[in-house]
């Protein structure tokens, strides 16, 4: 029945022999006209005995090595139904093409999809071990890291590189039309905040005073941007309002306190509170902030 599953081709099939050491002096009882292996359960026998098991019992094990069968065959068995239930254990197996599809759907489509060039990011594709192109650009948020890693595992597992290549340095990545696109140019995109977006906490404004290009390009020929020639492309800025320093949207005497704290040098303001501290915006903080805004919760 073993020779007849190999020769089917489930070549996943393996016949093992477990024998109590002390009977190792009969094992022809077993290899005499076949090529089974046979391991020694030596004393005192925790194979047998964690298995239960007594003479001519036959034991089957799925992939991960739990027992899924257990009959004594001293009568005999039915070979049909012990091998249909081998069959059925046997773990579908994935084609390398099917893994290659598999991961290049995982690096497109939804996963690419973008408003900022904030929302993207480059990332290696597997040529290294022969899986997918040099890089990516991907949603960041979207990015299915762990099923990519297992997907490579099973690559690598299936012995399905044929090749591998040499990579240029990581691109940046833009959102080009609604889809992360690498861009390989050697800074990063010098467009406003419209194109590029703004982290947490701070908004895409216009300020008189700067002028940002609102859209640029990539030319992959001179590996440098091309920008449009308008000042409409946006300056991040805190969404924070002046004065609400710790930002629980009051201006209140606990604001104070912060700021009290942060001209004393108690505390260390980051760039969102020193600049809803900076009530007078001159660029530092000091007494006069503090009038300002006692004055602002006064109502002056
Ligand atoms: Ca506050
Ligand atoms: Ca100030």
């Amino acid at each position: 029945m073993y020779e007849d599953l190999v020769d089917q081709g489930y070549n996943q099939v393996q016949l093992v022999g477990i024998g109590k050491s002390q009977h190792m002096n009969s094992i022809n009882n077993w290899t005499s006209n076949s090529n089974v292996g046979v391991c020694a359960d030596q004393s005192p026998y925790m194979t047998w005995n964690n298995w239960g098991a007594v003479q001519r019992d036959l034991f089957i094990l799925d992939s991960q090595g739990d027992i899924v069968y257990h009959e004594n065959i001293t009568n005999g068995f039915s070979s049909n139904e012990v091998s249909n239930l081998v069959i059925s254990l046997i773990p579908e197996t994935t084609t390398c093409d099917e893994i290659e599809e598999l991961y290049d759907s995982l690096h497109a489509g939804e996963y690419t999809n973008c408003e900022f060039d904030n929302d993207c990011v480059a990332v290696w594709g597997h040529c290294d071990v022969g899986l997918g192109e040099c890089h990516y650009s991907v949603n960041e948020e979207e990015y299915p890291q762990d099923e990519i890693n297992n997907l490579v595992n099973t690559w690598n597992d299936e012995e399905c590189m044929t090749w591998v290549c040499d990579c240029s340095a990581e691109p940046y990545a833009q959102c080009l039309d609604g889809t992360c696109t690498s861009a390989y140019c050697m800074s990063e995109n010098p467009a406003g905040c419209f194109q590029t977006g703004c982290d947490e906490g701070y908004e895409c404004v216009t300020l008189e005073e700067e002028c940002v290009p609102s859209s640029c390009f990539c030319d992959e020929f001179y590996g440098d941007w091309f920008c449009t020639e308008d000042c409409g492309g946006g300056t991040c800025y805190s969404t924070q309002v002046l004065g609400d320093i710790n930002n629980d949207t009051q201006i209140n005497v606990l604001d104070v306190v912060l700021l009290v704290g942060f001209i004393l040098g108690n505390e260390i303001p980051d760039d969102i509170q020193y600049f809803s501290a900076d009530i007078n915006s001159d660029g530092s903080l000091n007494v006069l902030d503090v009038v300002s805004l006692v004055g602002i919760i006064l109502g002056n």
